[in-house]
């Protein structure tokens, strides 16, 4: 029995009045007719056998989630105080008379409006805004050659838990804006919590941490106005990147469509830095971590992003939610990319250390070493999106950090911060951040304690505790760096390697499509554009002079200023596995509306939804009201009509026919298709009516076609490629 269980006998609640016996107290009234039915019982939150034995947490659709069961805080079927005292009512304060003022012995009322009056805490001073994800990481065992942790043995699974944010915004930010997104994974080894806190972009803005508040300061809202929200497109975040060069490289990759990705699931994820790995015979290897996801890297289009914003500004949040709880769980392989440990800790005259540069995969292949698939959605948001707590220096035992000086500075950021956020040291305690290696640290009380801890002796050596706790083995622990020779005068010098700016980031620009190239100048010109500084604006543009002369004229063409002068610029290669156009990709969960006019023809249609169903993606039946196509057991459902379906719900569409008199939405849709590249295949019968709504047959992925068949083969050679590049 917990404190919050409820007193009971032989499974009856016992009677008022009456002794545990069931014998009555001396001068008590007669008890009552034991009750033999009870009233009806509310439903509980929990499964009905969870008080005793405890089993798997569900979510409100009874999908499984990972939250521990000793988790849990309510269990009465009841409404109670924090106290777990019944309550009969929550409507109405006690008062003096019914008209009469509320009374300070209130307890319930104190209780209920002082607890409400915190419930907030303060939210991530950057990535406020996430959305999180339980699953599981199974190693193949092909980092067991140079990393000793046990996270990576052949076969092994560890639990993880997945955040996934936006930076610049506030909590209740949109989803589809321009930003970089963080992909911090939480591994639960069986050696300690690792965690490895990433973006889905693999550059960063700045070199030394020492930078970080400026970035963050100018990105954040302009501090008179707080305005604009979640956007770098201001004056403050031009001013810096365009005077501090060396965001230059993460600047472009945000310009480009990574930054509007089309899904959390469909995002690589990188640890940007570069780490030190140590195998069992104290071998050490330099790696870069990449996540690559199973569904294919993917963007929106800017028009898209901005729609999405206003019609669904959970966008993200809620396919990740949709697709774990239908069954459809996102994969990521994780890969490393494997550098020798030498004394310069440069590959290919790339430094290592600077986290402003990449390697290409084209010079260091990224090896594949386990596969995380997320398959349970948080049952609570706040207690466990909310208040997980990351941080680079959780390292399980093999895994290292080097002398990344942006690295070095967020060892010391991350603790920092969760002091405050959380409310005191001991955030470690709360159910999401609990390793579920067993803890034994000495670290004793600080605000919210939650552990009861034995022994006298929190203190080494001790005698009274019988020395316990024990120290691992010089081979099994964790933190023990490797013996690197370390000297050099004090200097706040950085190496001239730092002094490269701009190769990385032409790199990236020269890597990309023609197509992906034409986004990045529209969204250069975009955020420019809303800077109020005509100065800010020209040198944004000044800036690019160095990264490529024809992007710079392009930008500086679309705000009317001149272009600047061209710079000798020194070649430099590609790497075609930068750029998302031009790869084939799974079609797994891609959502393709059906198109139809309400009375078309329910088998055809429903024959049409077995077909895409069946090559993995989703369907969505789209008709002028909710009413079901057909009648009967061959009917089909309805699942958006004009007025409530927009484009940025689909990535293709199959028109089976259209409403005689359609309505405006209808235009605006295939409008939006078209712009998006999304691919439009028309059956025969609808050809007519799609063309007097503005489809235009001439652009490519637009097809006419006789039959259901013939209309999805040539949306899955489309979605394949993502979108209609060339249109
Ligand atoms: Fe950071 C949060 C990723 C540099 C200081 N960061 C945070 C999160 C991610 C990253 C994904 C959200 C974690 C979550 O979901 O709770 N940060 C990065 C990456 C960086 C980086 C990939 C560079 C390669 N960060 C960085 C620096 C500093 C910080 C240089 C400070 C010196 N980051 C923080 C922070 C945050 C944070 C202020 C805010 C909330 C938190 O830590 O827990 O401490």
């Amino acid at each position: 029995m917990t404190e919050h269980s409820e007193p009971q006998q032989n499974g009856q609640p016992t009677p008022r009045n009456a002794s545990p016996s069931g014998q009555s107290l001396p001068g008590a009234p007669a008890p009552e007719e034991p009750q033999l039915t009870e009233p009806p019982q509310p439903r509980s939150p929990l499964p009905p056998a969870a008080d005793q034995a405890a089993p798997a947490m569900r979510s409100a659709t009874g999908n499984p989630t990972q939250a521990e069961p000793s988790s849990r805080a309510q269990r009465s079927t009841h409404l109670t105080t924090a106290q777990g005292a019944r309550l009969a009512t929550t409507d109405h304060s006690l008062r003096a008379g019914e008209r009469g003022p509320v009374l300070l012995q209130d307890h319930h009322l104190r209780e209920k409006i002082t607890h409400f009056d915190h419930e907030r805490i303060p939210e991530r001073v950057v990535h406020a805004r996430g959305a999180a994800a339980h699953g599981v990481f199974r190693a193949n065992g092909a980092a067991t050659s140079i990393c000793r942790a046990a996270v990576f043995q052949d076969g092994k699974e560890t639990d993880v838990f997945v955040r996934f944010s936006t930076v610049l915004g506030s909590r209740g930010s949109a989803d589809a804006v321009r930003d970089t997104r963080g992909f911090a994974v939480k591994f639960y080894t069986d050696e300690g919590t690792w965690d490895l806190v990433g973006n889905n972009i693999p550059v960063f803005f700045i070199q030394d941490a020492i930078k970080f508040p400026d970035i963050v300061h100018a990105g954040k809202p302009h501090p008179d106005r707080e305005i604009p929200q979640a956007q770098s497109a201001h004056d403050t975040f031009w001013d810096f990147v365009t005077l501090h060069t060396e965001a230059t490289a993460h600047t472009m990759w945000n310009m480009s469509d990574r930054g509007i990705p089309r899904s959390y699931r469909m995002m690589e994820g990188f640890g940007v830095h570069t780490f030190r790995m140590s195998n069992h015979d104290g071998e050490t290897t330099l790696v870069k971590f990449h996540w690559k996801p199973r569904l294919g890297v993917h963007s929106m289009v800017w028009e898209e992003a901005q729609i999405t914003n206003g019609m669904d500004p959970d966008f993200h949040r809620r396919d990740l939610a949709d697709a774990i709880e239908s069954g459809a769980y996102p994969q990521w392989d994780l890969g490393v990319q494997v550098f020798p440990d030498t004394e310069d800790q440069m590959f290919e005259g790339i430094d290592l250390l600077d986290p402003t540069k990449i390697v290409p995969e084209e010079l260091a292949p990224v090896q594949i070493i386990g596969t995380m698939t997320l398959n349970a959605n948080p049952t609570n948001y706040f207690a466990e999106t909310e208040q997980v707590a990351f941080h680079p220096g959780h390292l399980a035992p093999g895994i290292d950090v080097t002398a990344d000086p942006l690295l070095q500075g967020r060892l010391f950021s991350y603790l920092d911060t969760q002091i405050s956020r959380l409310g005191g040291p001991n955030f470690a305690q709360l159910p999401i951040n609990r390793p579920h290696a067993p803890v034994n640290d000495m670290l004793r009380d600080g605000m919210h304690q939650t552990a009861v801890h034995t022994g006298v002796a929190p203190y080494k050596p001790n005698s009274l505790d019988g020395g316990c706790p024990f120290f691992a083995g010089a081979q099994d622990g964790a933190l023990i760096d490797v013996p690197v020779e370390i000297q050099g005068k004090a200097t706040r010098q950085k190496p001239a390697s730092f002094e490269d700016h701009f190769s990385q980031a032409r790199l990236f620009y020269r890597s990309l499509a023609p197509v992906e190239q034409e986004h990045t100048a529209n969204a250069y010109a975009f955020e420019l554009a809303k800077c109020y500084e005509p100065v800010i604006r020209q040198r944004g543009v000044n800036v690019l002079s160095n990264v490529d002369q024809e992007l710079a004229e392009s930008v500086a063409a679309k705000l009317g200023l001149p272009a600047p002068e061209p710079q000798q610029l020194e070649p430099v290669a590609t790497s075609p596995a930068l750029s998302q156009v031009g790869r084939e990709w799974p079609l797994d969960g891609r959502q393709i509306a059906v198109l139809t006019c309400g009375e078309s023809d329910a088998s055809a249609v429903a024959e049409l939804v077995e077909q895409i169903f069946d090559a993995g993606m989703v369907p969505l039946v789209v008709a002028p009201t909710g009413e079901p196509l057909g009648d009967g057991d061959g009917s089909v459902a309805v699942a958006r009509t004009y007025f409530t379906a927009r484009s940025i719900e689909f990535d293709a569409a199959v028109v089976v026919d259209l409403p005689a008199e359609p309505e405006p939405a209808v235009a605006v849709m295939f409008g939006e298709l078209h712009r998006q590249g999304k691919a439009i295949a028309v059956l025969d019968s609808a050809l007519d009516s799609a063309v007097a709504v503005g489809l235009d047959q001439e652009y490519e992925g637009t097809a006419q076609l006789s039959g259901t068949t013939e209309a999805l083969s040539v949306l899955r050679s489309a979605l394949s490629r993502h979108r209609v590049w060339a249109r």
